[in-house]
């Protein structure tokens, strides 16, 4: 995708995930925003949005951030909410071991508090040791936490896969990571 793409893209996430008060609009309550009004709000804010570009981010988005609803007429992140959404997902049993990317300097932590939602609902997890990689380069030195998330779903821990295929769970106690 172009830089400029890239930065709209950035802004959508920003404001569909965490602050669409930022630009005066509002979300329904499972995080959904009306495609022209999200297009007004962020013209209004100086960004060159227009109903066009908006479908092509998200067409050609490369993790599928963002969902838009049956009609055309909604828009809403997939994933990584700080905002109190309810997505509406089903939970889902996972598969034997999923990962999660972090960067080194946070393990000392992990170790003591397992792994916690920090900013966000959920903790996020992959369904592939390479995607842990790159989530766990935006913070430092990755490394890549091997989770034992079927046995989490056996002691009744529940788990949810987003419309971009991110798994996510509440947290993740340190019984059931495995460190490198
Ligand atoms: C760490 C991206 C200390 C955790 C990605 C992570 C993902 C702890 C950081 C999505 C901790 C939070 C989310 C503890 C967790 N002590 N550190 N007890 N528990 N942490 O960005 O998972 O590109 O909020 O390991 O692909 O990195 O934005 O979460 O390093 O799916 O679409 O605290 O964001 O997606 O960082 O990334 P984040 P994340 P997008």
């Amino acid at each position: 995708m172009q830089p400029s793409l890239v930065k709209l893209s950035k802004f959508l996430s920003f404001v569909l995930r965490h602050n669409p008060a930022s630009i005066g609009l509002s979300l329904d309550p499972a995080g959904w925003a009306q495609v022209d009004e999200l297009v007004m709000a962020a013209r209004k804010a100086g960004k060159p949005l227009t109903q066009e570009l908006l479908r092509h981010i998200v067409t050609q988005n490369d993790k599928q951030r963002f969902s838009l609803s049956t009609d055309g007429q909604k828009i809403r992140a997939n994933q990584g909410h700080s905002l109190a959404v309810d997505l509406g997902l089903e939970p889902l049993t996972p598969p034997d071991a999923l990962f999660h990317g972090t960067a080194t300097r946070f393990l000392p932590s992990i170790q003591k508090e397992g792994l916690l939602p920090g900013g966000r609902l959920h903790v996020h997890l992959s369904p592939d040791e390479q995607t842990a990689i790159k989530v766990g380069q935006r913070h430092g030195k990755p490394v890549v936490l091997n989770i034992q998330a079927a046995r989490m779903a056996a002691c009744g821990y529940q788990f949810y896969r987003s419309a971009n295929g991110v798994w996510l769970t509440n947290r993740v106690p340190v019984e059931f990571i495995m460190f490198p």
